[in-house]
């Protein structure tokens, strides 16, 4: 291994980095400190307090919070723990709850959920800061721009690709859409969240959870990371510059720890600059820990929106130029989570969860649209955008906290009446979602229910036909991809997570994770006309796969 490859790779073991920062917190960590702990309370070892650290870090601080201060899920600082005690918070690990915490007795052993449960009774660790200085010198070009190929090498349909998160293995698979066959895996950081394409779809971008930035280049023979750099120790979002005279100029990442995004090069992952979250909420109260959210790139100008979960703010980030940035703040509700575009792309819709609402930003005119009142904890993923039979173009979302999915009227030109409200309501198979999808040459509308405790309904999806939404009691069919996939007997619950079309919109992908990377996985093809399994994809190298990202359809925005 070339030594600059191995330092970015060292720098970027973030689980560790992250459970020395718990074990001992860095000296230059700036974020305000630790909240009191009650008198007497749990103690642990140095050895147990540091995996429980680490673990904290992989399963928990994404919903709660690196300072435990709660967001998706509960505040968990121990003046909230120790009230409930140590037996109450090994049940809630151990089985989850109604209010969408997921069960984690199938993914951690009873000493794990007991050295957690005294673990979060324990004042909260401050991780340490990640400044331009860290990044710049976590920053590797492994190919110069004017090195790599000036065309493309391989014989594939670069539009169909599928890249996709191998979660626990910290790999991303490029798989073949048209020949279903692994194409390459490369390796990236922790449990990849997602990946976005560049304008020119030349390039995959992708964001470990561990902060860890790859660059991914498919003009190759085989998908090479050409850059790579650690944007912060927790991260969960990316994209790049879409607008004309642009395209693939600048790439934005947003971190959860430290609450920053950062602008970078888009060919070379080069940091540029470096923007601070923290500040207040919209309630006008400070906040330590604003984390970035979800981050959408405008195709009509050159801006970003980038949610800022814990203020409830959306930032619209315009990148002509990025020495003079010029930051709208736009109000909307807590937490700010993932959105998507409207199909006109004007508007952009986004969950904040914990208000039960979709805020909606117009994009064209700088503002907050609306904020639509929702079922308990929407969460949407992109959403999925269609028309409705009596409603007209319409986007949907499901549910974390409700078994149903909800339709928002988007068109407020043609439609006013309908606009911004949620024109219907209609069944999951079961609460606890996380993503809805279809595609504008399909007829369906897929939800998924992966994090539900009950593994017949994790492993089922609900599909509606969009066309009979305009009857009165519109029938869903439920189809258990699970079964499909044929895994046998697992420990691990087998979640059907994360549909994804096509490039022709004729096949929707769905992952089935067991969320135990000794365990077999696989990817369920659904032929999209006949609702019924095309191929089940089953590799060794598909470990733990969750989120996967068709090149065309994510490059412009299709879903
Ligand atoms: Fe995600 C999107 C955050 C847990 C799979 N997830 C997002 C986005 C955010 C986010 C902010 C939007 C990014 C964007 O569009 O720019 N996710 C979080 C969390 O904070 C949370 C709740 C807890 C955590 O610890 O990370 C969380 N997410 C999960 C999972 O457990 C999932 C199911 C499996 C995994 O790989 O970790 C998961 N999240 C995904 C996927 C997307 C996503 C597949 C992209 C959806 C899309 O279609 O764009």
């Amino acid at each position: 291994m070339q030594k600059g490859i191995r330092n970015v790779l060292m720098l970027a073991s973030l689980p560790l980095a992250i459970s020395l920062a718990f074990a001992a917190p860095a000296e230059k960590a700036a974020a305000p400190a630790a909240s009191a702990a009650p008198a007497a309370g749990p103690t642990l070892s140095a050895e147990d307090k540091a995996a429980a650290g680490k673990t904290y870090f992989e399963r928990c601080a994404g919903c709660h919070g690196m300072l435990r201060k709660g967001a998706t899920g509960k505040n968990l600082e121990p003046a909230n723990t120790a009230k409930l005690g140590t037996s109450r918070l090994e049940k809630i690990m151990s089985y989850g709850t109604e209010g969408g915490m997921p069960n984690f007795d199938d993914i951690l052993s009873k000493k794990e959920i007991a050295n957690m449960a005294a673990y979060l009774q324990m004042p909260a660790d401050v991780p340490p800061e990640w400044g331009m200085k860290d990044m710049k010198a976590s920053w590797k070009l492994h190919v110069p721009v004017a090195q790599r190929p000036t065309k493309q090498m391989n014989n594939v349909n670069l539009k169909n690709v599928f890249a996709v998160t191998l979660r626990d293995s910290g790999e991303v698979a490029l798989i073949d859409g048209d020949t279903k066959q692994i194409w390459g895996i490369v390796k990236t950081g922790y449990a990849v969240h997602i990946s976005r394409v560049s304008a020119s779809g030349r390039y995959v971008h992708v964001i470990g959870r561990d902060g860890r930035y790859d660059l991914i280049d498919m003009w190759y023979e085989k998908p090479t990371i050409v850059a790579t750099m650690k944007a912060g120790y927790e991260a969960r979002s990316v994209d790049t510059s879409k607008y004309k005279g642009f395209e693939d100029k600048y790439a934005v990442v947003g971190s959860y720890w430290p609450p920053q995004y950062a602008i970078l090069d888009g060919e070379t992952l080069e940091p540029l600059k470096l923007i601070s979250t923290r500040g207040v909420t919209v309630d006008g109260e400070y906040h330590p820990e604003p984390r970035v959210a979800s981050i959408v790139s405008s195709h009509d100008k050159p801006e970003w929106v980038i949610n800022i979960k814990e203020t409830g703010m959306i930032k619209l980030v315009d990148y002509s130029d990025i020495n003079n940035l010029k930051e709208v703040t736009v109000n909307s509700a807590k937490f700010l989570h993932d959105g998507g575009w409207d199909a006109s792309k004007r508007y952009f819709l986004v969950a904040a969860n914990a208000s039960n609402k979709v805020a909606v930003v117009d994009t064209k005119e700088g503002k907050l649209a609306a904020l639509v009142d929702t079922a308990k904890i929407p969460h949407p993923g992109r959403g999925a955008n269609f028309n409705h039979p009596k409603y007209g173009p319409v986007w949907a979302t499901s549910h974390l906290g409700a078994d149903v999915i909800s339709i928002i009227g988007t068109d407020p030109a043609k439609n006013p009446q309908h606009a911004w409200k949620v024109v219907q309501e209609v069944k999951n198979h079961g609460a606890n979602s996380l993503f809805v999808k279809t595609h504008p040459k399909s007829k369906n509308l897929w939800a998924d229910a992966p994090l539900n405790p009950d593994p017949k309904l994790a492993g089922s999806v609900t599909v509606y036909n969009i066309d009979d939404l305009g009857n009165p009691d519109p029938k869903p069919q439920v189809l258990d991809l699970a079964a499909a996939a044929n895994l046998g007997k697992t420990k691990g619950i087998q979640r059907v997570v994360h549909g994804e079309y096509n490039e022709k919109g004729d096949e929707v992908w769905f992952s089935v994770w067991t969320g135990n990377k000794t365990e077999p996985s696989a990817i369920v093809v659904v032929d999209d006309k006949t609702r019924t399994v095309k191929n089940v994809i089953k590799d060794p190298r598909l470990v733990t796969p969750t989120g996967k990202f068709n090149v065309y359809n994510t490059q412009r925005d299709i879903y």
